[in-house]
């Protein structure tokens, strides 16, 4: 029999009132934000959540179980936590096997919210194809997911430490709806817009509530990419950034990082070049996302 993931009590909750929830990611909090701000985050973005009027599901592995929601200690400890394992579609089966704890990425949390009956989740930014991948092979496994399990992502875009037009030809390849949310430029993550435009624009949470439903109808597997532009007030212009990814990118190269190690590394370096202000947009976009989320969720009900 399938497995189903450990329901927090207030998920636990939610679902047998049948009420709107949104899963959330750990690999976010693990691999994507420095302690301590990383637990701010996680703790703000679920406040967002129910103000919203959606519970929030944190996913991660613990000692082997796989949760969805976290209890406030339990997030306290993985924010804290060193050495956590970072886990994928590959990665997820043999973390439980071993009772061992890790975080997950954009592919295995839309596994494990698939599995608790979860059909939206918020994020930052997906993974995708990473510069070089004609050469490297590095294409995030979460595209792969994006199109066999049916879960609605919403993130900011994708960030440009990848190679942005070849995921969208990608994503396109593999079938799966990317819609930008009121505009029709796909965002850039820490920036709102960028020269490439958007497969499908959608203005609000309801029209995006019906393409994921009529999804399901036809019997299509995958999900839906949402792509939500960092509030305008929060956003970096890609003019500043761009010196900065390209910086982050060289060293990765210099120093062979390569496989998992790639994306947090660039993170983590883009944080150190920019002095913490791509961390502050990078907070404003996941709490924009909750919120929109949140929105969809409950038209999902
Ligand atoms: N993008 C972010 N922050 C993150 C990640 C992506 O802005 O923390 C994480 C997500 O968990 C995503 C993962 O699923 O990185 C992708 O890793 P990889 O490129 O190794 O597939
Ligand atoms: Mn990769």
């Amino acid at each position: 029999m399938t497995l189903v993931p450990v329901l927090s009590p207030e998920v636990a909750a939610a679902k047998q009132a049948g009420s709107a929830i949104v899963a959330l990611e750990s690999t976010i909090i693990t691999h994507g934000m420095p302690f301590p701000q990383n637990l701010k985050t996680a703790r703000r973005v679920e406040a967002e959540l129910r103000a919203a009027g959606a519970t929030p599901a944190t996913i991660a592995v613990i000692d082997g179980q796989l949760c969805a929601g976290l209890t406030d200690t339990q997030l306290e400890t993985l924010a804290q936590a060193q050495g956590v394992a970072k886990l994928s579609r590959a990665d997820l089966a043999a973390c439980m096997a071993l009772g061992h704890t890790g975080a997950t990425t954009v592919a295995a949390t839309m596994i494990a919210a698939h599995l608790a009956g979860i059909a939206v989740f918020a994020t930052g930014g997906i993974g995708g194809v990473h510069k070089g991948a004609e050469h490297s092979f590095d294409i995030s496994a979460d595209l792969r997911e994006l199109s066999q399990t049916p879960v609605t992502v919403v993130a900011a875009g994708a960030k440009a430490i990848l190679d942005v037009p070849k995921t969208l030809e990608v994503l396109e390849t593999y079938g799966v709806p990317v819609i930008a949310y009121g505009q029709q430029s796909f965002p850039a993550f820490w920036s709102a817009t960028s020269d490439l435009i958007a497969p499908l624009q959608m203005d609000d949470a309801a029209n995006i509530a019906a393409a994921h439903k009529m999804r399901a109808r036809l019997g299509l597997p995958g999900g839906q990419l949402v792509a939500n532009p960092i509030p305008i007030e929060a956003e970096i212009p890609q003019s500043v950034m761009a010196p900065v990814i390209a910086q982050a990118t060289a060293e990765a190269t210099a120093k062979g990082i390569s496989g998992k190690a790639v994306t947090p590394f660039l993170l983590q370096r883009i944080f150190d070049l920019t002095e913490g202000r791509s961390l502050d947009a990078n907070i404003a976009l996941v709490l924009n996302n909750a919120r929109l989320a949140a929105a969809i969720a409950r038209e999902l009900i």
